[in-house]
Formats: structure tokens, C-alpha cells, sequence
């Protein structure tokens, strides 16, 4: 092999050099091994065909293409892509760019690509249909800042040292602690360039939670959950400094659509990144109450209510941002440098009997339950990834992944060092992301910390949740029974006890999150809140 190393690709370039051009690219090779050895070993005599990024092999335009010289060229490629893979693929890290897109309550059903028929995301169903989608994608757990915290820190919500929304004055919610660290640590110190869009919540600019000291560069959008909830509100926050938004009252429609302002950051960021690869966490606010927006466009006449006018133009709002963002990938020629993955938060806020429920028929998606449970409905995600040449397009795969497999993914795509001693709940889902299996594990596990505590694991396609304490398991088998209607706890005492113990297992006692009720500390912030809100 290492004659056929030197010597061939001399003769393949020779056949080449005699042969017809054509104007336009043969599609891009997905490259598994080190690249670096490609480039050393290869590249030297074919680089004016060969366009090499990160993890990709495509040849360039003006390439020749007469199908017999092509066919050998191929074969040739993916043979020494198959032997550079053999000498050792780890090596060097293919380090995308990565995008992460987090829409705040964004459900399964709100999407055309999972069914949807009155919301219109032509955008966001062909990004779907570009990469892979996800029937089973699980978020952290389903309330806001426990999910964000899970995407973050690579932590289930046993583990999390963030389990439920929890308010602090005046402004913000519980901080991540000093210690936690954050994938977007882990990025900057893998030389990563880092930016938050959107909404944090996940501690104030003075607190130790700050986006600033968890690993990004540069930040715009809302810190407090709450503040989020007003689109047109009278502030926002770039890099930690408050700017105003001229006219806005934060009651109601006002001038200034803070999504608006957040989007062109966003875009003017990603042009300015030339030097470093990205990590780019768009965490979008829409379509999360309140159903506000600065024009209903194509639903501005429908025969619905209001807040469901207003709703569904959240939705395509969504889709027409990212867009944006991914015609500026094309623009950038970063296609394919960058992994773009989107999902929602948590499952659809709203009831299935609800006005938003009943019309668009998606709030759980065929699933029982929807946010603020555990039940498939609350934890399943909108998802997909797209990432042309390596995550293969048009796969639409029910394995189940969940929010905490995000940092170490993102690490070994980063070719990034763990911090001695950092333990992640999540698996590496490079393999799986580029057409493999998902990683094999024991359990899934959730905790929510809202009106009362309560558990849900997951173990192969056995679903146990308990809404309580003291309340029973209930059991459900997933491949049968996905809308989790028939609990089978009584006929399957031993699954149930596993459950407990899996339960037991995956909490770790947390002060601020007792199993048996609400943290008194946390009872104190929510009464100064009200309180301030009072005086207002
Ligand atoms: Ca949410």
C-alpha cells in the first residue's frame, strides 16, 4: 500500500492532465480518516483537483469527468481514504464549524417535515431533507433552563446542577455554578471562535453563570427567561451591555422586533468568522408566548384567532432566520465546513385541546403529554442535522439520542480536550450523526423540578415515569405503545423495580432539588419576585 501511495497518484494525476475537462464538481467524497495524511501523501500531485475541507473530498470544478478515467480516480480516492483511515483516524480532527439552533417550544408538529399541513416551513422541511431527522430526539427535560443547562454541560437533569426554572431577583434565573464547565469552554479552548444568540437563562452577567465566563466571546439577545417572553421589549443585552430599543414599551407590539435585531448579529458574526473555525449557539426565542410578531405575513388573512395568526408567523419566522443563516453558509462557501443541528427545547407548550392545539393538531404529535412532563410528547424534539457530504441526506432515523450527547460530540468533532476529571452522561454521536448506529447505552434519564418533582427513565424501549415521589411507576413499552396509553406496571413487576433502581441511580441529592418538594431558598426568590413584580 505505501507503493501505491507514492507512486499511484502521480499516475492517476498524469491520466488526468490528458483527459477532458468538464465545467462542473463530481459530488463530495465523506472522508472518515485523517485528512492530514490525505493532504501529506496525496494532494501534493493532485491538489489542482482536489478540494479538501474539513472531513470532505470534492473535486473541483473543471475537473476532469469522462466516467472510465473518473471511476479509477474514485476508487483511488476512497482507497486511500480507506488506508489513511487504517493509519490512525483520530489523528487529526476534522473541526467543523458548529452550529447549534435551539428554538424555544419549537414541537415536533409544528414542522412540515413531521407532518405538519397549516404552518408553512418550506425552508426548515428542505434543511430536513438536506441532512437526517430525528423522530427521537430527546431535550433535557422539559422546561426551559434544565434543558438548556443539559445541552450545555453534557449533564442529565440527575446530575445537572440546573433542574427546573428557578427565578432569581431581579433579574435572571439560577446560575451554572463556577465549576460547571460548558461545551462552549470546551470549544473556545479547542481555539474555537464562540458566540450565544437568543435567549441564556442560565445565570445574570454578575453571577457565576454568565455566558461571558461559560466560554463565549460574544453575546446578544436576553439573559432572563422572563424578559424573554416580551419581543418587543425596552432592552437587550450584546456582550453583557445593555442597549435600548428605542420606542419599544415591552407591552405589546412596539417598533423594534427584538428577533430582528438578535438575526442581523447573528449574520454579521458568522461573515466576520475567517480566521478560526465557529460554535455558533443560536438559541431562538420564537415560538414561545408571547405570541407576538412585527408582520403575520401569509397569515394575515386566515379565518383563526389572533394569537394563532401570530403563532404560525412565529413559526415561519423561524424558518425564514435560519435560512438567512444557511444561505450565508452557501455564500461563505461553508457548507461544507459546518454541521448546522436545530431543535426545539421541550415538547409544544400547549394542550392538545388548547386554541393553538386544536387548530394546527400538533401539540404532542400523536405522543401523550406535552411541556412541563415527561411523558414522549414533552421530551421528544423537532430535529435534524445537516452537514453536506458527511451527514447523509434524506435519513429520517428513530434511534434515540438526548441533549447531553451535544458536548461530547461536539468535542471530538472539535478534536477538543476534556478537562481532567470531567465526566459527561452523554455519548459521541459523530459515527451516528455520519449514517452509523447511535451509540449503545444503559438508560436515558430525566428529572423536572416544577409544581413537584418527577422522573422518567428510559432503558431499550421500556418507558417508566413517575409524576411524584410517592406517586406509582408507570410502565409503557415504546415499540408498541409510543402515545404511552396502556401502563404495564402491574404485569411487569421486575421492569419496574429496575426502573426504581435506575431512578435511584441516576439522582444525585442536590439541595436545591429535593425529590420530595420545592428547595425553601427557591420559595424565598419566587416571594421577592412576586413582590418586585407587585411594586411595578
Ligand atoms: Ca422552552
Amino acid at each position: 500500500m505505501e507503493a501505491f501511495l507514492a507512486q499511484n497518484p502521480q499516475a492517476i494525476w498524469r491520466r488526468l492532465r490528458h483527459s477532458r475537462y468538464a465545467r462542473e464538481s463530481v459530488p463530495a467524497i465523506p472522508f472518515f480518516g485523517d485528512i492530514a495524511a490525505v493532504r501529506r501523501i496525496y494532494l501534493p500531485n493532485l491538489a489542482p483537483f482536489v478540494s479538501p475541507h474539513h472531513g470532505i473530498l470534492r473535486l473541483v470544478p473543471g475537473s476532469p469527468r469522462r466516467f472510465p478515467f473518473m471511476k479509477r480516480f474514485l476508487f483511488a480516492l476512497l482507497l486511500v481514504a480507506g488506508v489513511a483511515a487504517t493509519r490512525g483516524a483520530a489523528a487529526t480532527p476534522a473541526r467543523p464549524n458548529i452550529i447549534f439552533i435551539l428554538s424555544d417550544d419549537l414541537a415536533q408538529g409544528d414542522l412540515g417535515s413531521y407532518g405538519q399541513k397549516l404552518i408553512q416551513t418550506p425552508r426548515l422541511d428542505r434543511m430536513a431533507r438536506e441532512g437526517t431527522r430525528y423522530t427521537q430526539a430527546y431535550c433535557g427535560t422539559s422546561v426551559c433552563a434544565p434543558s438548556r443547562t443539559s445541552l450545555m454541560t453534557g449533564l442529565h437533569s440527575g446530575h445537572a446542577p440546573v433542574r427546573g426554572n428557578w427565578e432569581v431577583p431581579v433579574e435572571g434565573q439560577l446560575p451554572l455554578p463556577e465549576k460547571t464547565v460548558t461545551v462552549a469552554q470546551i470549544l473556545k479552548l479547542a481555539g474555537y471562535a464562540t458566540m450565544v444568540a437568543g435567549k441564556w437563562g442560565m445565570g445574570m452577567f454578575d453571577t457565576t453563570g454568565s455566558p461571558l465566563k461559560k466560554g463565549f466571546d460574544h453575546q446578544i439577545g436576553y439573559n432572563c427567561q422572563r424578559h424573554a417572553h416580551s419581543y418587543f421589549p425596552t432592552f437587550l443585552y450584546r456582550d453583557g451591555v445593555r442597549f435600548d430599543l428605542p420606542g419599544n414599551t415591552g407591552k405589546g407590539v412596539g417598533p423594534v422586533y427584538a428577533q430582528n435585531v438578535i438575526q442581523t448579529d447573528v449574520l454579521q458574526w458568522v461573515r466576520a468568522q475567517k480566521e478560526k473555525p465557529f460554535f455558533l449557539y443560536y438559541a431562538i426565542t420564537l415560538p414561545h408566548g408571547a405570541h407576538e410578531i412585527d408582520d403575520l405575513g401569509i397569515y394575515a388573512n386566515k379565518p383563526w384567532t389572533d394569537q394563532q395568526k401570530a403563532y404560525a408567523a412565529q413559526v415561519t419566522r423561524i424558518d425564514r432566520d435560519v435560512g438567512q443563516l444557511l444561505d450565508l453558509l452557501a455564500e461563505l462557501k461553508l457548507d461544507e465546513k459546518t454541521i448546522v443541528m436545530l431543535a426545539g427545547d421541550n415538547g409544544s407548550s400547549f394542550s392538545p385541546t388548547s386554541e393553538m392545539g386544536k387548530l394546527f393538531d400538533q401539540a404532542s404529535n400523536g405522543l401523550k403529554g406535552f411541556k412541563r412532563g415527561l411523558y414522549e410528547g414533552a421530551l421528544r424534539q423537532a430535529a435534524f442535522t445537516r452537514w453536506p457530504g458527511v451527514v447523509p441526506a434524506g435519513r429520517v432515523t428513530d434511534e434515540p439520542w438526548a441533549f447531553w450527547d451535544f458536548l461530547p460530540t461536539a468535542a471530538e468533532l472539535a478534536g477538543a480536550q476534556l478537562p481532567a476529571g470531567f465526566k459527561t452522561d452523554g455519548r459521541s454521536l459523530v459515527s451516528f450523526l455520519r449514517g452509523g448506529p447511535a451509540p449503545a447505552r444503559d438508560y436515558f434519564y430525566w428529572e423536572l423540578h416544577e409544581t413537584k418533582p418527577i422522573q422518567a427513565v428510559r432503558f431499550g424501549s421500556w418507558k417508566a415515569v413517575r409524576n411524584g415521589i410517592t406517586q406509582p411507576i408507570e410502565l409503557y413499552d415504546l415499540t408498541t405503545d409510543a402515545g404511552e396509553s396502556k401502563n404495564l406496571a402491574a404485569e411487569k413487576p421486575d421492569l419496574v423495580a429496575r426502573a426504581e433502581a435506575l431512578m435511584t441511580a441516576a439522582h444525585t441529592p442536590d439541595p436545591n432539588w429535593p425529590l420530595t418538594g420545592r428547595a425553601s431558598a427557591r420559595d424565598a426568590d419566587r416571594a421577592k419576585n412576586t413582590k418586585n413584580a407587585k411594586k411595578k
